[in-house]
C-alpha cells in the first residue's frame, strides 16, 4: 500500500522508512508536491498530529487525490520543567527551529538541575476517507549533562534513555528504533494496518 507521511523532517522519514515492512511504500510531502511549512497550531502534540494529517489529506483532497495519510508529531517532556519543551520542543529556541540551538537553550535550563528526568513522546495520527486512528508512544529517560555522540536528530545528543548510560545519539539507529517513542507508535500502527485495510 502506498501511504503518505506528513513530515518534512528528513531524519523521521529516514527512521520510519527503515521501521516499515516491505509492501508499505511511503511518500513524503516533496513527493506530493507540498513544499511549504504546515503550521502546528495545536496546544497539544497529538493535536498537532491531527492538524498535519488533516492538511495534507485536505490538499491531496483538493486535487482529486484521496489517499491515506499519517502524520507524526513528537516532543520531548522535562519533568523539572513541568513537561516543557513538549509541544513547543521544535521552536523551543525560536524560529526557525534549529537542533543545536534547541539543545543548548534545554542544558542551559537545567544548569543547575540534578533531577533530570524526561520522556520522548510520539503522537501518530493516520487518516483516510472514512476513518482515523491515533497511536501513542513514549520513552522514559533523562537529560544529559552534555550533548554526546553523532546519530539521530533533535535533542537525541542529550536523551539517555532508562537501562542506558549513553545518548540515543551515541547508541545508534538499531537500537533507538527498537525501544524509541517512534518506534513503540510505530509498532502499534503497523498491527493495526496488519489486521485491517484502509
Ligand atoms: P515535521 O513536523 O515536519 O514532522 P518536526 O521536526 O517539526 O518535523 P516534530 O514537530 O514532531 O517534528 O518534532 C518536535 C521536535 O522534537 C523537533 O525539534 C525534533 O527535532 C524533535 N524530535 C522529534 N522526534 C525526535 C527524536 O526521535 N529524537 C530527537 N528529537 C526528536
Amino acid at each position: 500500500m502506498e501511504l503518505v507521511f506528513a513530515s518534512s523532517n528528513q531524519n523521521k522519514i529516514k527512521e520510519v522508512q527503515a521501521m516499515l515492512p516491505p509492501g508499505i511504500r511511503l511518500m513524503g510531502l516533496t513527493d506530493i508536491g507540498i513544499t511549504q511549512e504546515i503550521p502546528e497550531t495545536g496546544t497539544t502534540i497529538a493535536e498537532n498530529a491531527e492538524i498535519k494529517a488533516r492538511y495534507v489529506y485536505d490538499y491531496l483532497k483538493n486535487k482529486g487525490k484521496e489517499m491515506a495519510v499519517l502524520a507524526d508529531d513528537s516532543g520531548l517532556e522535562v519533568k523539572a520543567l513541568n513537561g516543557a519543551p513538549g509541544v513547543y520542543s521544535a521552536r523551543y529556541a525560536g524560529t526557525p527551529k534549529n537542533d543545536i540551538a534547541n539543545n543548548t537553550k534545554l542544558l542551559e535550563a537545567l544548569n543547575t538541575e540534578t533531577k533530570r528526568e524526561a520522556r520522548f513522546v510520539t503522537v501518530l495520527y493516520l487518516m483516510n476517507n472514512n476513518s482515523s486512528h491515533i497511536f501513542e508512544g513514549e520513552v522514559l529517560g533523562t537529560i544529559a549533562y552534555e550533548a554526546k555522540g553523532n546519530f539521530g536528530f533533535g535533542y537525541d545528543p542529550l536523551f539517555i534513555p532508562r537501562g542506558y548510560r549513553s545518548t540515543f545519539a551515541e547508541l545508534g539507529d538499531s537500537i533507538k528504533n527498537t525501544i524509541s517513542h517512534r518506534a513503540t507508535a510505530f509498532k502499534k500502527c503497523l498491527m493495526f494496518l496488519e489486521k485491517n485495510t484502509l
